[in-house]
């Protein structure tokens, strides 16, 4: 294998798998969060160290329950008190690695574990790595006694975990009372998953219950897959000032020493931990890619209950404010008040020059009149846009709330969402009133060639902005037939009056031109709105394509595990 290729193809494996996002809590995104953290742990305390320096000395992490004798037995087998063995349980609680002084340089530098401060005193603290030099370990060897992987303390058990993720081999001590207990064989059967090396220390075991026990532990690994890791017994004998007799672990001591010794089954060793953990971090890597998809997948459908309570609202507006609907209630009575109901349109219908006379004077009485049609114009378009604006709110809370990542992102931010925002009130009015000038200068504008013509002149601005509105009011209605009623003929009236001033074609367009008005500011009230939705969904960093990446980066991976087993088959495959 390129070395050089598959740490490059793992440096980008970290990154994607960092640059996933699991914010939401969707099913398994706990476990997913977890395993992710776990992985980036490993690749960046063992597989990239160990990739890029594979000459660098075995790593042996004593691991196993509270109280099994591991301080002991590292004590014991490097032949000095070099970790603290206690009464009190747990005892080992700062991570404690021996090794020879001439490899000192490869383990005080944050070469591996660099999240861990290196101290060469006695420490207590689950943050430091003690570092312990030792003639009595050979060199290319080092032994790390772990703390307790069952303990009560949470800090310490992640820390054995993550001690174990950098073991070149485990070395797993149990004893006769506690070997089958279920957290050391969870441990176990992860490193039989990763093709981790194990080597299995039935420790303090009475020499009589030696066989029975033994024989036991001997089936249970193989039933779990550990068959082919070597097991030792360590019988329960006196203990001298934190060690064993020498002769009761002589075999262990002797396998570690031969370990060290010999380049080729050192190298074996590192190969059989190295490429289990490189293939288990490619597998896991597609879980959290789905993960990811998931991720995606919610986020999606958190904006599309905004949109689609969004995009409802402002067509239910855009509906309302152009079927008839507003033409009732108080905008109808004040542009009756002002156009009377009958008597004008009759004039309209009549000879041209006897309306300019009527209507002229007519008018010109009027302008309190107007007022209140624009008055009473903008206040139903406000109670209109606002009524919407608060259901398209609850529409898009309930939606949320029906599931628990939508329901936490909700409370999370601390906002009412449920609710129309505070200031949008405010804004709804600031936006019919600026539409109200958009109309009045539409009609100032058409107007300005005909200013000169007395009818122009006669209805004035405000009269004509008033009778566009009501046409627009209208405009998908049908101004004309019997099913349009008083409202019909209403707008009728205000569609009359206009094309007495400016002509059928030209009243057309400045209907149409104030209808496309009145929606893009009706659209950017509710965009702004909807916003408060997206920006949290936005906040959450999921990124759609995070998923394939990961997958991408998992393939670069196999792809360069797979040429390596084709050029030199390990009998591994998947
Ligand atoms: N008699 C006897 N006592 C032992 C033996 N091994 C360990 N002990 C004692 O058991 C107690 C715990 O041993 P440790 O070596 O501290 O155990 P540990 O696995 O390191 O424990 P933690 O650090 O808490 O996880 C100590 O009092 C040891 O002296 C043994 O083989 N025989
Ligand atoms: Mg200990």
């Amino acid at each position: 294998m390129s070395t050089a290729s598959m740490v490059t193809s793992l440096v980008r494996l970290r990154e994607a798998l960092q640059s996933v996002a699991l914010p939401l809590d969707v099913p398994h995104a706990q476990e997913s969060r977890a395993i992710r953290a776990e992985m980036v742990d490993q690749l960046e305390d063992y597989v990239l160290p160990r990739l890029i320096q594979i000459d660098a000395p075995l790593l042996a992490v004593v691991g196993g329950s509270t109280g099994a004798g591991k301080s002991t037995l590292v004590n014991s087998v490097v032949g000095a008190r070099v970790t603290e063995p206690g009464v009190l349980r747990p005892t080992t609680r700062s991570p404690v690695l021996v090794h020879n002084p001439d490899d000192a340089a490869w383990f005080d530098g944050a070469r591996i574990l660099p999240h861990l401060a290196r101290t060469t005193g006695a420490a207590t603290s689950t943050g430091t790595l003690q570092l312990v030099p030792s003639e009595a370990v050979p060199p290319g060897l080092a032994i790390l006694d772990a703390p307790d992987i069952d303990s009560v303390e949470e800090a310490n058990r992640s820390l054995a975990a993550e001690l174990l993720a950098a073991a070149d081999l485990w070395l797993f001590v149990t004893s006769a009372a506690r070997y089958a207990d279920q957290v050391p064989w969870d441990f176990l059967k992860a490193a039989a998953e990763r093709s981790t090396a194990v080597a299995i220390v039935l420790d303090r075991t009475a020499p009589e219950a030696v066989d029975e026990v033994a024989g036991h532990l001997a089936r249970m690994l193989t039933s779990r897959g550990l068959r082919d890791s070597p097991l030792f017994v360590v019988t329960e004998g006196a203990v001298d000032d934190g060690l064993l007799a020498a002769e009761m672990v002589a075999e262990v001591r002797g396998w570690l020493h031969a370990l060290a010794s010999d380049a080729d089954a050192r190298d074996a060793v590192v190969k059989q931990t190295l490429d289990g953990a490189v293939r288990s971090l490619s597998h896991r890597s597609y879980d959290i890619a789905d993960a990811s998809a998931v991720q995606a997948e919610m986020v999606a459908r958190l904006r599309a209950a905004a949109d689609d309570a969004y995009d409802a609202a402002i067509t239910a507006v855009d509906e309302a404010s152009a079927d008839g609907t507003l033409l009732r209630g108080e905008v109808l009575a004040r542009w009756q008040e002002f156009v009377g109901t009958g008597e004008l349109l009759r004039s309209l219908e009549t000879k041209v020059g006897w309306v300019r006379d009527r209507v002229v004077g007519w008018f010109r009485g009027k302008p309190q009149q107007v007022e209140r049609v624009t008055v009473a114009v903008e206040s139903g378009l406000e109670t209109l846009i606002l009524e919407h604006a608060e259901s398209a709110a609850e529409r898009t809370q309930a939606a949320w709330r029906s599931v628990k990542a939508g329901q936490d992102l909700a409370e999370d931010s601390g906002a009412d969402l449920g609710r129309a925002s505070r200031g949008f009130r405010a804004e709804a009015e600031r936006a019919v009133r600026d539409w109200q000038h958009d109309v009045l200068e539409l009609v100032r504008a058409e107007g300005a060639e005909k200013r000169s013509t007395a009818r122009f002149l006669a209805f004035g601005v405000n009269g004509l902005s008033v009778a566009l509105m009501i046409v627009v009011f209208a405009h998908t209605a049908g101004v004309t037939g019997a099913e349009a009623g008083i409202a019909g003929g209403s707008a009728l009236l205000g569609q009359k009056l206009l094309e007495a001033v400016f002509g059928d074609q030209a009243v057309r367009t400045l209907a149409a031109r104030a209808r496309e008005d009145l929606n893009v500011r009706v659209q950017e009230l509710f965009d702004g709105e909807r916003v408060r939705y997206l920006d949290l969904l936005d906040g959450l960093g999921v990124d759609d394509d995070a998923a394939e990446r990961l997958r991408a980066a998992a393939r670069v991976v196999d792809d360069l595990r797979f040429a390596e087993a084709g050029a030199a088959p390990s009998g591994e495959s998947a």
